[in-house]
């Protein structure tokens, strides 16, 4: 069933406490947390504590969660103070996707070229 944990997931077993992630926003919905592997000086992933395989099964299956994140992202920003930063959702193995949990990549804190590798 859509937004259920799963127990084979990373990012369900982050929002369980069961792996560590040094959190920086928590909301009732979502988790904001370091990137374990940063990019770049401030590396955030913003994710929707129910289970969503990707950004566009989560907009599909759960549109106001959807919202949730992309309102997170503007607060870790905010919260980082970074005026300009990438948002970026990897969508699918051939384009970087590692963990099939919905999450935003908030980066900033350097100069960021276009287009991306
Ligand atoms: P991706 O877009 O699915 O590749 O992003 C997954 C990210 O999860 C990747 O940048 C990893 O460094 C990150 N990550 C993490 O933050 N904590 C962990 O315990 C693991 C991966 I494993």
């Amino acid at each position: 069933m859509a937004g259920e944990p799963q127990a084979d997931c990373l990012f369900c077993k982050i929002v369980a406490g069961a792996v560590p992630a040094t959190v920086v926003r928590e909301t009732e919905t979502t988790l904001a947390f370091r990137d374990i592997n940063p990019q770049a000086p401030t590396h955030v992933l913003v994710i929707p504590k129910a289970h969503h395989p990707s950004a566009a099964e989560l907009a599909a299956q759960a549109p106001e969660l959807a919202a949730d994140v992309l309102r997170e992202v503007g607060e870790v920003a905010a919260q980082e103070k970074a005026d300009s930063y990438r948002l970026v959702f990897n969508t699918g193995a051939a384009a970087g996707q590692t963990v099939f949990h919905a999450h935003a990549h908030v980066l900033a804190g350097r100069g960021l070229e276009w287009p991306p590798g």
